[in-house]
């Protein structure tokens, strides 16, 4: 079943020099491609529709904070099972608990700052898509 993700390189996978490194593991997936591409900064209202589900969590301010620090790369990835594949392929929240191999697992140093956003279900992929790229058919 091909899918679209919405995936965004977080401030710190920018700010590391690992768009390539993040980049080349989603290109070198067999069967996906990546449709749309762009560096930004967000600001604080895209981002709160963003991860709106997450307001009034202890975590949530200083999370708004960190996703405004630099740039992000937002990506769209399509190919079979995409929304699971990019779940597995940027592993659990915590990187302490992401197996190595796995991008969280490999780079990710706090929790908050674990490089790699993706959608994380269909519903979440269509809300998120729409926020990032409106202009998608
Ligand atoms: P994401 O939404 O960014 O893809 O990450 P996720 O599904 O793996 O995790 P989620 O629970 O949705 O949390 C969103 C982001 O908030 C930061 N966070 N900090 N305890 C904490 O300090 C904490 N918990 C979550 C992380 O950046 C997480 O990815
Ligand atoms: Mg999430």
């Amino acid at each position: 079943m091909s899918q679209r993700s919405l995936v965004l390189l977080k401030p710190d996978a920018v700010r590391r020099g690992l768009i390539g490194e993040i980049i080349g593991r989603i290109e070198r997936k067999a069967g996906w491609a990546i449709t749309a591409l762009e560096l930004r900064t967000l600001d604080q209202d895209t981002l709160e529709q963003h991860y709106g589900e997450h307001k009034g969590k202890p975590f949530y301010e200083p999370l708004m904070g960190f996703m405004q620090s630099g740039p992000v790369v937002a990506l769209v990835v399509e190919g079979e099972r995409v929304i699971e594949g990019l779940r597995t392929l940027a592993g659990p929240t915590d990187p302490i608990a992401a197996a190595p191999g796995s991008i969280r697992g490999d780079f990710g140093t706090i929790v908050r700052e674990n490089l790699i956003h993706a959608s994380d279900s269909e519903e979440s992929a269509t809300r998120e898509l729409k926020i990032f790229f409106p202009g998608l058919v």
